[in-house]
């Protein structure tokens, strides 16, 4: 055993080709030919196979760094790679000792994502490649591995919602979608009418082009994954919206205040810190809020959960994302107006690691910058409920004598009937309310 610089082989007129995926990291063990990183050209998607069996000393490239061939990429320990391959079918390869740099075996070199030759039966496998689909194709985007990956699990790719860059299917999103039809309520045939399935009509299929001129736009990668979700949640929740005003009169008076005090120090203070803070405070006296159904085993149970990470609904160029801020329970408005305004903004951006918007116990969709009276927003499973905010309008309220104008911000729960009862939700909701009517309330 020795220790290899695993170096790009021959990949065909490909130069600077950027990582796109990295499948293996330092004390993996591997079989010779396993895929290790994963290219992409404009014309193809290639995996590095490692060069022979062994284990994975360091990978030294990152997603979004550019290769060629001779790059290394990382090194193992292993055995000297296999026997040469002859000219003719295979470029010279890319094993070179560590040490001295100098090639020790050669490995078999890249076919072209066009080329149908074989590689010859005592060969390590070349390079994997698949040719990329131009804009707008309706095959599925994935390497090589996950195609086999999906075939070995009967997965039908373009059933997939992909998440990875440029809309490619990773290993994860066949594990979540094939997690979602072992969880989806039981098919029944379409119009048996038996009461498991959905029983539902098949999509409309419309010549749109027939009534008119149109334009077809491909989906982004966001809305096609959310599109998948929300569809989920709206067709497994039994969910039911209840709608409370709040006054925010004096809060809003107070936000204003300290808003123009802070100015110079760049405070400044929104509602929705201040909708997180008193969700916060509601989340503690109710838990049933802040719980999820498992139903990943045998016997489904409510898992409570004693952290307070809330999730807040982000408009971006590319569709709606939930950004999360982690234990907002502990922090001040004033960070929580800091960490809203941060998140949304790289969200905007399409900067937000996946970790940035996992883990919420709660989501809040505020629409109020932009206006509306009232809406049923959809919860974020696993997640129990939702409060949707709308715009804030002066109203006349009758104090007992005569009608005062006051501040009133609309509040829309969206909540999971099997786990929160009507009553618990208006409780929830008029709490909530009262909280931001006084804010002296989240002291109590
Ligand atoms: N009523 C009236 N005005 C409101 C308000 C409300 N409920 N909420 C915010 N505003 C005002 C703010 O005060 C701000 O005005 P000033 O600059 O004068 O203070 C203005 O609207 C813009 O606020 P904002 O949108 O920049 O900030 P925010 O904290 O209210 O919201 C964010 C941040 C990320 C929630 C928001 O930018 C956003 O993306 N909202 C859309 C969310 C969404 O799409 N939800 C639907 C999901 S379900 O399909």
């Amino acid at each position: 055993m020795s220790t290899i610089n695993i170096e790009v082989p021959d990949i065909g007129d490909f130069t600077d080709v950027p990582v796109i995926e990295v499948l293996v990291k330092a004390g993996d063990r591997v079989e010779a030919d396993a895929p290790l990183v994963t290219l992409e050209s404009d014309k193809a998607t290639m995996e590095i196979p490692a060069p022979c069996a062994g284990v994975i000393g360091q990978i030294t490239v990152r997603i979004g760094d550019r290769v060629s061939q001779g790059t290394v990429i990382g090194t193992m320990e292993g055995a000297a790679a296999a026997a040469p391959v002859a000219a003719a079918t295979a470029a010279p390869a890319a094993v070179t000792s560590a040490e001295t740099s100098t090639p020790v075996a050669p490995a078999p070199a890249a076919t072209a994502a066009t080329s149908t030759t074989p590689p010859p039966p005592s060969a390590p496998a070349p390079v994997r490649a698949a040719a990329i689909e131009a804009t707008g194709g309706s095959k599925p985007h994935a390497s090589p591995s996950i195609r086999a990956f999906a075939r070995e699990l009967g997965v039908d790719l373009t059933r997939v919602p992909a998440s990875g860059p440029k809309s490619r299917i990773t290993r994860e999103d066949i594990h979540a979608f094939v997690k979602g039809v072992m969880q989806a309520p039981a098919a029944a045939p379409a119009g048996s009418g038996g009461g498991a399935g959905l029983d539902l009509l098949p999509w409309p299929k419309v010549d749109f082009a027939k009534f008119g001129a149109i334009e077809r736009q491909p989906l982004s990668r966001i809305r096609k994954l959310s599109a998948a979700n929300l569809s989920r949640n709206w067709v497994m929740i039994p969910a039911v919206t209840y709608h409370e005003d709040a006054d925010v009169t004096d809060l809003e008076a107070f936000r204003q205040q300290i808003n123009a005090e802070q100015a110079k120090a760049g405070v400044k203070l929104t509602m929705l810190a201040f909708i997180i803070k008193a969700v916060c405070s509601a989340l503690k006296k109710f838990p049933e809020f802040n719980s999820s159904i498992d139903l990943q085993n045998d016997e489904p149970a409510l898992i409570l959960k004693q952290y307070c990470h809330i999730g807040f609904a982000a408009d971006t160029p590319g569709g709606l994302v939930v950004p999360v801020i982690r234990d907002a329970d502990r922090k001040g408005v004033a960070q929580l107006a800091a960490e809203c305004g941060e998140l949304a903004a790289r969200a905007r951006d399409g900067k937000l690691s996946a970790a940035e918007m996992q883990g919420a116990c709660f989501t809040i969709s505020s629409v109020g910058g932009l206006g509306g009276t009232g809406f049923a927003p959809i919860i974020n499973a696993p997640e129990v409920a939702i409060l949707g905010v709308s715009r804030t309008t002066m109203k006349p309220v009758w104090d007992g004598s005569t009608f005062q104008p006051r501040l009133i911000l609309p509040l829309s729960l969206t909540a999971d009937h099997r786990v929160v009862d009507g009553a618990a939700a208006t409780r929830f909701n008029a709490h909530v309310a009262a909280l931001l009517a006084d804010m002296r309330r989240v002291l109590m």
